[in-house]
C-alpha cells in the first residue's frame, strides 16, 4: 500500500511536468504500459496473504484510475498549449499592404517611336511597315546605291543568302510602297535595321524613321520647314537647327540636319563634343532617278526624305549616356520610363 501511495505521488508529479505530448506517453508505458510499474505492482499481489489481496489490487485500480485521469487532463493542456503556440507563430499582419502585381511597361524605344509617329500623324502622314529581310534590289538598287558602292561592302550589311540581306535602313518599304501605289505619298515608316557594326555608339541591330513626302511642287523649302518643326515639337523646345550639305545616293541635294546642344543651350559640353551642335538626321531631295526605278512620274513629281536613328534622338531626350542600356533590359533602366 505505501509503495502504490509513493510511486502514485511520484507519477503524478512527472505527468504534471511533462513537456509535451511524446514525453508524456512515455510516461504512459512508464507506469500503465505491459512492463510498466503499476502493472508489475498488479503482478506482486501473488506474494500477499489472500486476505490482504483484495485491498492491495482495489487501491493499485484505483491509483491506475486516477493516473490515467491525470494523463488525459495533461494532454488536453498540452494540445492547447501546443495550437496556441502553433497560432501565435503565423500569426500576420492583416493591415499589411498587400504585393502589388508589377504591371510591365513600353521600352523607351517604343514610347519614342510611338511620340514619332504621332507628330507625323498630326501632319497627314501614313505609317508604312514592311519586310526586315529584303532583296539587294529594293534595299540598294532601287535607292541608287550601286554595286560597288561601299555602303553596300560585305563588312556593312548582313547577307542571309546571296541577293537577299537583313535591311540596312527602312528606304526598300517606302519603295514598296510607291512601286504599288501612286502619287502623292506622305508617309513614315519605323522599324529594326541592322548593320554589320559593333561598339560604344554602334549596336548591330538599331531602330530608324524614315520620312517621304512626294507631291507637286515640294521643294527643299517644304523640307527645312517639316524637318525644324518636327524637331521642335519633338523636343519641345524652340532650338536653332541647320542644315549642311552632305551625300547620299538617293538624294540630291543631300543634308545633314543639326539642333543646338539640348545639354548646354549651345555653350558647348561633352555632349556636343564642344560645338554646341547634335547631328540628328540625314534629308534630300529624293533623287529623280529614285523616283522614276519606282515608277514615280518625274515631270509632274518632285519629293523629299528623311532617316534619323531612334536610338539617338532617346538618348538625347532622356539623356541617356549609353545607347546599350536600350539594349541590357535591366529593369531599373526600363522601369524610369513609365
Ligand atoms: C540618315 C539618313 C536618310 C533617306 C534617308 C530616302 C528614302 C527614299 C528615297 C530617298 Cl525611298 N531617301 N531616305 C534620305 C536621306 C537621308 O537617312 O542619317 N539616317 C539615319
Amino acid at each position: 500500500m505505501a509503495d502504490t501511495e509513493s510511486l502514485l505521488d511520484e507519477a503524478l508529479q512527472a505527468i504534471e511536468e511533462a513537456a509535451d505530448e511524446r514525453s508524456l506517453d512515455d510516461l504512459r508505458v512508464l507506469y500503465l504500459g505491459k512492463k510498466g510499474s503499476f502493472t508489475e505492482l498488479l503482478k506482486g499481489l501473488g506474494k500477499l496473504a489472500p486476505e490482504d489481496r483484495p485491498a492491495a489490487g482495489e487501491s493499485i485500480n484505483l491509483a491506475k484510475k486516477q493516473l490515467q485521469g491525470a494523463i488525459e487532463k495533461r494532454k488536453l493542456t498540452l494540445v492547447a498549449a501546443a495550437l496556441d503556440a502553433k497560432l501565435g507563430a503565423e500569426k500576420i499582419d492583416v493591415t499589411l499592404p498587400g504585393r502589388r502585381q508589377s504591371a510591365g511597361g513600353l521600352h523607351p524605344i517604343t514610347i519614342t517611336t510611338e511620340r514619332i509617329k504621332k507628330i507625323f500623324m498630326a501632319a497627314g502622314y501614313d505609317v508604312a511597315e514592311g519586310p526586315e529581310i529584303e532583296d539587294e534590289y529594293h534595299n540598294f538598287e532601287a535607292l541608287n546605291i550601286p554595286e560597288h558602292h561601299p555602303a553596300r561592302a560585305m563588312h556593312d550589311t548582313f547577307y542571309v543568302s546571296p541577293g537577299t540581306v537583313l535591311r540596312t535602313h527602312t528606304s526598300p518599304v517606302q519603295v514598296h510602297v510607291m512601286e504599288s501605289g501612286e502619287a502623292p505619298f506622305r508617309m513614315i515608316c519605323p522599324g529594326r535595321v541592322y548593320r554589320c557594326d559593333s561598339d560604344l555608339t554602334h549596336t548591330p541591330m538599331f531602330h530608324q524613321v524614315e520620312g517621304l513626302l512626294i507631291d507637286e511642287n515640294v521643294s527643299m523649302a517644304d523640307l527645312k520647314g517639316t524637318v525644324v518643326e518636327f524637331l521642335r515639337a519633338f523636343f519641345e523646345e524652340d532650338m536653332p537647327v541647320r542644315f549642311r550639305p552632305s551625300y547620299f545616293p538617293f538624294t540630291e541635294p543631300s543634308a545633314e540636319v543639326d539642333m543646338g546642344c539640348v545639354s548646354c543651350g549651345g555653350k558647348g559640353c561633352r555632349i556636343c563634343s564642344h560645338t554646341g551642335w547634335l547631328e540628328v538626321m540625314g534629308c534630300g531631295m529624293v533623287h529623280p532617278r529614285v523616283l522614276e526605278m519606282s515608277g514615280v512620274d518625274t515631270n509632274k513629281y518632285s519629293g523629299f526624305a528623311f532617316g534619323m536613328g531612334i536610338e539617338r534622338l532617346a538618348m538625347l531626350r532622356y539623356n541617356v549616356s549609353d545607347l546599350r542600356l536600350y539594349f541590357e533590359n535591366d529593369v531599373r533602366f526600363l522601369r524610369q520610363f513609365n
